[in-house]
C-alpha cells in the first residue's frame, strides 16, 4: 500500500518544481477530474452481447484469447464494471453497444426500443455514470456477407435503417434521462476483401441510408450523431466504404461528429495531427482511444506517445468541450477488469501530463523563433515528477495509488471472475 504522507511530501516537491516553470499543477488537477472517459462495454465480454443471435461477431472484428472470468450476463458486466470504476480516478461513462440489450425473447435489430436499455439506464443513474451508444452492424446473419446500410439489396438496407433510426431513439432517451447528450456512434464494416468493380455505388448507398436514418431532428441536448472511418479491417483489406474521406466528407456536410479511432488509419498517419484540421470544420469529434500493433487496431491503450500527443492536442488547442473520448480496445488474452483500469488510467495520465505542460511559454518559443529551446524544454518535461502529481490525484480521487489497484483486481478475480 502507498504511504499518503510519502505521497503528500512527493505532490508538494513536485507542484514547487512545476511552479518553477509557471505552471500550477493544482489548477491541472481540477481540471483533469473534470474529463470523463467513456468505456467500451464490450471490453468485458469478448465483443459478445446478450443478444444470442447465434452470429459470429464478424465484421473483421477479432478478438484473441481466453482469459478466464469473461461477463456472460449483464449482473456480470455491470459488476465487472463497477468494479474497474472504482479503480479509476474521475466520474466516467460507459459506452454501451446495442447488442448488449436485455431482451426477453430474441427481438430483431429493427426492434429495438428503450424498454431494452431501461435497466442500463436506470443501473446508470444510481452509479452516476452516464451512457453513449452504439448500433450494432456486426455480429448477424444480416451482415454476414460483409455489407450493411451499403448493401445492393434495398430490403437488407433497409432493415439496418431501421436499426440505425431504433438506435438513435435510444441514444436520445438515454440522453434525456441522464441530462447529458449520448453520443450515438454509427461504424458499419462494410468493405471488399479484393479489389472491388465498383467503389462508387455503396458510397453513395451509405450516405443516402445514413441520410435516412438523420432524417429526424432530435435534440442534440439528447443525442449527438457521429459517424466512425476506418481504413482496413479483417476481410475487407482493399476496400471500406466509410473511408476517412467519405465520413469527413459526411460529417462536414451534414453537421455530425466525426469518430477518430487511433487504430484505424495508415500506421504512420496519426490522429493526433488530425485533430486540429478536423476541428476547424466539424462541430465535435468522439475519440475511440485504441492502440493499433501492425494490422491490428484493438490494443490495450498504453502509454505512448501518440497517446500522450492525442492529449497534448486536445489541451493545446483548447478542445476539450469539443471532443468527447472513448475507449476502444478489446483484449481477451489478459484480466478484462484489468485491460478497461489500465488503459482509462493511461488516457487520464496522458492527459494530466499535457495539462502539466507550459504551454504559452511554449507557443510564445515558438514565435520568438527559439526553436532550440522549444524542443529543449519539450525534451526536459518528460523527466518532471508527472508521477507524482499523479499519484497525488489517484489518492485525493479515492482511487488506489500507482500499482496498488491490481491487488484489488487479484482479489476480484479470485473471489468473482474465477467462480463463473
Ligand atoms: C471497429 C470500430 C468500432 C468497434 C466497436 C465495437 O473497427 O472501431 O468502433 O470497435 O463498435
Ligand atoms: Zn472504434
Amino acid at each position: 500500500m502507498a504511504d499518503s504522507r510519502q505521497v503528500e511530501q512527493a505532490y508538494s516537491l513536485a507542484r514547487e518544481r512545476y511552479a518553477s516553470l509557471g505552471v500550477d499543477a493544482s489548477a491541472a488537477l481540477e481540471n483533469v477530474s473534470e474529463i470523463s472517459i467513456s468505456l467500451q462495454c464490450w471490453q468485458g465480454d469478448d465483443v459478445r452481447g446478450f443478444e444470442d443471435s447465434g452470429a459470429e461477431i464478424g465484421g473483421g472484428l477479432a478478438v484473441t484469447g481466453n482469459y478466464p472470468g469473461k461477463a456472460t450476463t449483464v449482473d456480470e458486466l455491470r459488476s465487472d464494471l463497477e468494479q474497474a470504476y472504482s479503480l479509476i480516478p474521475g466520474s466516467h461513462r460507459l459506452n454501451l453497444h446495442a447488442c448488449y440489450g436485455e431482451f426477453p425473447k430474441r427481438v430483431e435489430r429493427d426492434q429495438f426500443g428503450v424498454e431494452h436499455f431501461q435497466g442500463w439506464i436506470d443501473w446508470a443513474r444510481h452509479q452516476e455514470v452516464k451512457l453513449d451508444f452504439n448500433p450494432t452492424y456486426f455480429a448477424h446473419e444480416k451482415a454476414a456477407d460483409g455489407f450493411t446500410l451499403s448493401h445492393y439489396d434495398a430490403g437488407i438496407r433497409s432493415f439496418w435503417i431501421d436499426h440505425g433510426i431504433a438506435c438513435r431513439k435510444i441514444g436520445a432517451a438515454m440522453g434525456k434521462a441522464q441530462r447529458s447528450p449520448c453520443v450515438t456512434n454509427v461504424w458499419v464494416p462494410d468493405g471488399h476483401k479484393d479489389t472491388p468493380a465498383d467503389r462508387r455505388a455503396p458510397r453513395e448507398r451509405l450516405a443516402q441510408s445514413l441520410d435516412s436514418i438523420f432524417a429526424e431532428k432530435i435534440d442534440s441536448l439528447h443525442n449527438l450523431d457521429a459517424v466512425e472511418c476506418k481504413l482496413f479491417g479483417i476481410g475487407s483489406e482493399s476496400y471500406v466504404v466509410g473511408s476517412h474521406e467519405f465520413y469527413l466528407g459526411y460529417a462536414i456536410s451534414r453537421n455530425k461528429l466525426l469518430c477518430m479511432d487511433s487504430g484505424h488509419f495508415h500506421p504512420t498517419e496519426v490522429v493526433s495531427d488530425k485533430l486540429s484540421s478536423v476541428l476547424m470544420y466539424v462541430p465535435e469529434i468522439l475519440l475511440h482511444i485504441s492502440r493499433g500493433v501492425r494490422w491490428d487496431s484493438d490494443h490495450v491503450v498504453t502509454l505512448g506517445d501518440e497517446l500522450q500527443a492525442i492529449a497534448q492536442e486536445l489541451i493545446r488547442g483548447d478542445y476539450l468541450d469539443r471532443v468527447h473520448i472513448g475507449l476502444d480496445f478489446f483484449d481477451a488474452s489478459i484480466n478484462r477488469v484489468a485491460a478497461w483500469v489500465i488503459g482509462a488510467r493511461n488516457t487520464l495520465k496522458a492527459l494530466l501530463f499535457a495539462l502539466l505542460e507550459p504551454t504559452g511559454q511554449l507557443k510564445e518559443l515558438e514565435l520568438d523563433g527559439d526553436f532550440t529551446r522549444r524542443l529543449a524544454l519539450m525534451e526536459e518535461l518528460k523527466s518532471m515528477p508527472f508521477g507524482s502529481v499523479w499519484d497525488y490525484h489517484c489518492m485525493k480521487s479515492g482511487s488506489p495509488v500507482g500499482a496498488d489497484w491490481l491487488d484489488e483486481v487479484r482479489a476480484y478475480e479470485k473471489d468473482v471472475l474465477s467462480l463463473r
